[in-house]
């Protein structure tokens, strides 16, 4: 009988949405590290528009490492911090523009005017031609790259200059230990343009995703474009979660490729919500029933690499974050109006589930109704989700050894005893169970009693 096997390595990486970077490295050691993941993506690290929005952070104005999350040494001391306990730090940059404002000034005290700042001057850009140069039609490639995105200044990213000051920021960033990128509007950036920035920096990652948003009403650019870069979010995984979980239920997971979403696994990086989708009602939000067993869903899934947004509750979509932008958390939730939400018992508790069944395949399909699935990954874990409004009592087949094991969605399994529910599973790897409703239960080999 053991606790949670901290020696797999986990791949779950958890969005630390507008975390000040002195917070981050605290919850790196206190709770990330422990846990289990794998990385942090923290927001972005430049010089940004002065505001108290949130957004503010993807208006550019220099690439100092200064901005309302903290200065340049808080950024390495959390970098530092976080690889101490064992989490790696992805960097969110934003390489695609600068500011939408005629004028102001920058975090770290810099003035710009619209097409003028620190490293750029008016020849920097792009200037499509369109009215106001903005992007008119969304089934364009053309317009998607050169157009402005909500009228952010767009980089002429095929230029030399721009190139090498984008490749410096970069470099920077790796000299500070960032392990990985997250690449904002890389949609909006031709791919051999990002592959030739990537390719002018001395250092490198070993991690990156990619924002390149897939819409089925049709677009001009595919995420399959990315995907000699990195991974790419996976926005139509997250869409299907949320109406798979509103109405369509859960049988399609048995076999995603009858799905033919349009990224395969290795290059999926599959979300729930992210800081702009919960803000819109395309995919499923902190405030909806089903939130948490989805994680878990996509957490037992081999399909694709997790990212758990922790993030805040807000009533105004353009409100920064509480408390000055200094997370705080409490046992398995937030504090404040912080979510937390990578605390949450079920979603922790999948970090060392998942890392433990590793590449193993899904076996032992089950269903009851259609909101309700259970799987197993190999002879190693065992899922069952209830996405309905009533107990779901079976008996579940398994391809797990006969023995106690400790139902982590309930509990966890501490020294040998089991704080949540205790599963018996028989010679023949069976067990009876009940799974409440809009809950789920999680066995493995690393939680017995
Ligand atoms: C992204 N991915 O491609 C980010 O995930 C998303 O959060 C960013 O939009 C967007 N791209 C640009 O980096 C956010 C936010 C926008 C906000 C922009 C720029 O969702 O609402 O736009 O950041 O700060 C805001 C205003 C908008 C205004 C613009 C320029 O909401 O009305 O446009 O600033 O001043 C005139
Ligand atoms: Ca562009």
């Amino acid at each position: 009988a053991s606790a949670s096997s901290a020696a797999a390595t986990s791949d779950v990486i958890i969005q630390m949405f507008q975390w000040s970077w002195e917070s981050v490295g605290a919850e790196c050691t206190n709770f990330i590290g422990p846990a289990g993941y794998g990385y942090v993506q923290v927001s972005p690290a430049q010089e940004a528009y002065s505001g108290d929005e949130w957004w503010t952070d993807y208006q550019s104005v220099s690439y100092t490492i200064k901005n309302k999350h903290g200065d340049r040494d808080e950024f390495q001391s959390m970098v530092e911090t976080c690889h101490a306990a064992g989490v790696k730090v992805v960097a969110d940059i934003v390489i695609n523009h600068m500011c939408g404002f005629d004028s102001g000034t920058g975090t770290a005290g810099d003035t710009f005017t619209h097409y003028s700042y620190v490293d750029y001057d008016s020849s920097d850009f792009h200037y499509c031609g369109t009215t106001d140069d903005a992007i008119e039609d969304w089934s364009n490639a053309w317009q998607i790259r050169n157009c402005q995105l909500e009228n952010l200044a767009d980089l002429n990213t095929t230029s030399d200059k721009v190139r090498s000051t984008l490749a410096g920021h970069l470099d920077d960033l790796v000299d500070l230990g960032v392990d990985g990128f997250r690449i904002d509007a890389a949609k909006h950036i031709l791919p051999s343009d990002i592959e030739a920035i990537l390719a002018e920096m001395s250092g490198s990652v070993s991690y990156i995703t990619q924002e390149s948003e897939y819409s089925t009403g049709g677009s001009g650019v595919y995420p399959s474009e990315y995907i000699s870069i990195g991974q790419v979010n996976a926005f139509e995984f997250a869409y299907y979660m949320r109406s798979a979980f509103f109405y369509d239920g859960l049988s399609a997971f048995e076999s995603v490729e009858s799905l033919g979403w349009n990224l395969e696994s290795q290059y999926a990086n599959t979300f729930i919500a992210n800081h702009d989708t919960e803000r819109d009602e395309d995919t499923l939000y902190y405030g909806d029933a089903s939130y948490t067993i989805a994680h878990v869903l996509m957490m037992a899934h081999p399909y694709g690499t997790p990212t758990v947004l922790s993030s805040y509750s807000f009533t105004d979509i353009n409100a920064g974050p509480p408390n000055n932008g200094n997370g705080t958390c409490s046992g398995n939730g937030g504090s404040g109006d912080w979510l937390c939400q990578h605390r949450y018992m079920a979603i922790a508790n999948m970090v060392p589930w998942r890392a433990a069944v590793g590449s193993e395949s899904m076996v032992n399909w089950q269903m009851g109704t259609s909101g309700q699935i259970a799987f197993g990954r190999g002879s190693t874990g065992f899922v069952a989700i209830n996405n309905a409004s009533s107990d779901w009592s079976s008996t579940f087949t398994t391809s797990l050894a006969e023995g106690t094991y400790c139902d982590v969605i309930s509990g966890a399994s501490t020294n040998g005893t089991c704080t949540g529910t205790s599963i018996s599973v028989g010679g023949d790897g069976s067990f009876t169970a009940s799974v409440p409703a809009i809950s789920a239960i999680a066995i493995y080999t690393g939680a017995t009693v």
